[in-house]
């Protein structure tokens, strides 16, 4: 990828076709010793994967890329950068295309309440393989009719088609400088910006765990990526990441 400026995310960047996954060809070649900051990018995806074993239907003309990192940082830090990628997703959508883009705990991208994007973060061992998806000029046709409500597009935000390359490497730049900032201890100042472009936080929430439902006022998040949901008895509980099947915003 030409003029990438990034220190340590592209050195080598493998662009393939189609792929079952790309976190999986990621984790493949991190197995096979592949260093820290190598991409997977891939135009399209047999089997993609969300959280818990759920799909993510990848049709062409989405982005599909995955990232290895190696942090020497606390796992228990980790889930701050499923904040940081998505906070990255963000920033590189506002600024190629101006449009009102925020986050949804845990994971998703949004535009006007409509998921546009994905990140899944998978750990192993010290090693931590950031899965992203964006749905940049895909054809909302492309989806099944369940989740044609609930999904949208770049493309089909804007009416118009937006130069791929260009916004992979805009997103690689933006997460190069965010994860930089994570292992140099900034991960306050990451949950703060995450915070701001949240719309869950600030709203009532019912969360469906393995172990029941929560439901409160969601207050903020906790520096490992928990969100913090105050319950109708007045008392705080934490919700980690990896326990939410469905978050559910409440109208007020
Ligand atoms: C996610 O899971 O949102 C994480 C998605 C990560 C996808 C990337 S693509 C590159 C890398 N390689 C992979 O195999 N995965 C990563 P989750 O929060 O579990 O959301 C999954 C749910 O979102 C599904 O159950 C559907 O309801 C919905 N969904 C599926 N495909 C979608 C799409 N393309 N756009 C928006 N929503 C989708």
């Amino acid at each position: 990828m030409d003029n990438l400026r990034t220190r340590i995310i592209g050195k080598r960047i493998l662009f393939v076709e189609d792929v079952q996954s790309t976190n999986d060809e990621a984790r493949r070649l991190s197995s096979l010793g592949e260093k820290e900051g190598t991409v997977v990018v891939a135009a399209s995806q047999i089997k993609g994967r969300g959280r818990l074993g759920r799909r993510w239907i990848s049709p062409p003309g989405g982005i599909y890329l995955s990232i290895i990192l190696k942090p020497y940082i606390s796992p228990s830090k980790f889930p701050v950068i499923t904040l940081l990628s998505s906070v990255a997703v963000v920033r590189t959508i506002r600024g190629m295309t101006g449009l009102d883009t925020s986050v949804k705990w845990p994971n998703d991208v949004v535009i006007c309440g409509k998921k546009v994007g994905g990140i899944l973060c998978e750990a192993v061992k010290n090693t931590v393989i950031v899965g992203i998806g964006i749905n940049l000029n895909t054809s909302i046709s492309l989806f099944p009719s369940s989740l044609k409500k609930q999904v949208t597009s770049i493309r089909f935000e804007l009416g118009a088609n937006v130069d791929r390359d260009r916004v992979i490497k805009i997103l690689l730049e933006e997460i190069d400088k965010l994860y930089r900032d994570f292992l140099h201890h900034k991960q306050d100042e990451i949950v703060s910006e995450w915070s701001g472009l949240c719309r869950t936080l600030g709203n009532m929430v019912r969360i469906e765990t393995a172990k029941g439902t929560i439901s409160g006022l969601a207050e903020r998040i906790g520096g490992r990526g928990e969100l913090l949901v105050r319950g109708y008895d007045g008392k705080i509980k934490k919700v980690h990441p990896a326990d939410a099947i469905k978050v559910i915003l409440e109208e007020a």
